[in-house]
């Protein structure tokens, strides 16, 4: 803990990348453990348009459980300190893969989400996109003024993700000398590779997790524990 500290201390770019764990300790069920009434389905078999094509209210159902529980959460420590270390950091950049809107919410400013929003919808007809923040709506799957259908504005499996996001993740990414990744499993792709890009680039790596993943090897430190506690410790 006391080297990544010293390393925070002199970095001057700082990239990170997280994933659902930084958001556990809000009470938001992670991908792996999440709500029972879920665990026969694999986030692949429900995040992919072609769940969607053959079974929109099934998805949308999943998606307005996941927030109804959304909307009863807050940030916790872990997503405050990475909002204050972003104004200590001369260059500070948090790339998400989640899609619950709470790093914004905790005050980080420079986020890029790779996966979308789980607040945003999108019509599959005429392409408009919004913040839709309702829990329920009049008809599932809910319907746009043009008639067409909505779905969450989100990045599923087997889908591109929003490329200038993307190509800016690269960036940061390939520039910083200092990389975080905190509570991924890092089994995801593109969003995984950003770590070896970011090794490959001369950056120090530290993965903040309550687990080893298949990172956890390669990278220069590992701190074992939960994202709302480290972090804050780490910046204090
Ligand atoms: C793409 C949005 C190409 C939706 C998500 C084989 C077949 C088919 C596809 C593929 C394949 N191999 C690779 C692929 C590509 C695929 C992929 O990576 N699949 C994986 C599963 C093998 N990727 C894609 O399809 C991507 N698109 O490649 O497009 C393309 C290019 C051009 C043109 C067309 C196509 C799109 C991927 C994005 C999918 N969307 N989410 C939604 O959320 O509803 S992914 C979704 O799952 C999340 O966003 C997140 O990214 C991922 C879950 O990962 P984590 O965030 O890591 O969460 P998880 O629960 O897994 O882990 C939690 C971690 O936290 C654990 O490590 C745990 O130990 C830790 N933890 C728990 N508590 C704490 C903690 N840590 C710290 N503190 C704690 N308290
Ligand atoms: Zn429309």
């Amino acid at each position: 803990m006391h080297a990544v500290r010293q390393w925070l201390d002199q970095a001057r770019s700082v990239a990170v990348l997280t994933g659902a764990g930084v958001s556990a300790e809000s009470g938001v069920p992670t991908f792996r453990d999440a709500n029972g009434l879920w665990k026969q389905y694999r986030v692949q078999d429900l995040a992919t348009p072609s769940a969607f094509a053959r079974d929109p209210k099934l998805v949308w159902d999943w998606y307005n459980w996941r927030r109804s529980v959304l909307a009863e959460v807050k940030p916790n420590p872990g997503h405050y300190a990475l909002a204050d270390l972003e104004k200590r950091i001369p260059k500070f950049t948090l790339i998400t893969q989640n899609v619950d809107g709470l790093h914004e919410l905790a005050g980080s400013r420079n986020v890029l989400r790779l996966h979308g929003s789980i607040w945003e919808v999108r019509c599959l007809a005429c392409g408009h996109q919004a913040v839709d923040l309702r829990i329920s709506f009049p008809e599932i799957p809910p319907k746009c003024h043009c008639g067409g259908l909505l779905r969450p504005a989100v990045v599923w499996f087997g889908e591109p993700l929003p490329s200038d996001i993307w190509k800016a993740a690269e960036t940061a990414a390939r520039s910083s000398d200092l990389f975080l990744v905190i509570g991924t499993s890092a089994v995801v792709y593109p969003a995984a590779g950003l770590v070896q890009l970011a090794k490959s680039s001369g950056a120090r790596v530290v993965e903040i997790n309550v687990a080893q993943t298949p990172l956890t090897g390669d990278i220069d430190q590992f701190l074992q524990g939960p994202s709302g506690e480290l972090l804050p410790q780490l910046i204090a």
